[in-house]
C-alpha cells in the first residue's frame, strides 16, 4: 500500500511537471512566434531600405565606372603569334594590335566582327568591342596564328 501510494504520488508529480513543462514550452513557442511576427516586418523594412539606399549608389558607381573608363589593351604580334593569346576585356574596351615582326600580319575575326588590314612592322590596328561575346581571330596570311578576345 505504501509503495502504490508513492507510485501514485510520483505519477501525479510527473504529470504536474510534464504539464508545467508543456505549458512553458508552449509559452516559449508562442513568444517565439510573437517575436518572429514582430521582427519580420521590422527586419524586412530595415534591409529593404538599406539595400535600396546601398544598391543605388553602388550600381550607379559601377555604371559610371564602366562607361567613363574604357580601356585600350595592347596585343603584340611577335614571332608569328598573338601575345597575349587570350584576353578578357569589358564592353567598350579596345584592342590595339601591333605587329612586331618584319613579316606582315593581320588580326581577322572568325565571325567578321573585325578585320585589320595587312600590318607591316610596327603598324597598329585598333578595334573597339561594343558587344559582349567571345571573339576568336586569326592571321590571314598565317591561319595557324590563332587567339581570342573575351568581352564581358
Ligand atoms: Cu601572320
Amino acid at each position: 500500500m505504501k509503495n502504490s501510494g508513492l507510485i501514485i504520488i510520483v505519477i501525479i508529480a510527473l504529470i504536474i511537471v510534464g504539464g508545467l513543462a508543456y505549458y512553458f514550452l508552449s509559452m516559449n513557442s508562442l513568444s517565439d512566434i510573437n517575436n518572429t511576427n514582430t521582427n519580420q516586418p521590422s527586419s524586412n523594412n530595415q534591409p529593404s531600405t538599406n539595400t535600396e539606399t546601398n544598391n543605388q549608389p553602388e550600381s550607379n558607381n559601377i555604371i559610371t565606372e564602366t562607361t567613363s573608363t574604357p580601356k585600350t589593351y595592347d596585343v603584340e604580334i611577335k614571332n608569328f603569334a598573338f601575345s597575349p593569346s587570350s584576353l578578357t576585356i569589358k564592353k567598350g574596351d579596345s584592342i590595339r594590335w601591333t605587329n612586331r615582326d618584319s613579316v606582315d600580319h593581320t588580326a581577322t575575326s572568325d565571325n567578321n566582327a573585325f578585320d585589320s588590314p595587312l600590318l607591316s612592322d610596327d603598324e597598329s590596328f585598333t578595334f573597339t568591342f561594343n558587344n559582349a561575346g567571345e571573339f576568336s581571330y586569326y592571321c590571314k596570311p598565317h591561319p595557324y596564328m590563332k587567339a581570342k578576345i573575351i568581352v564581358e
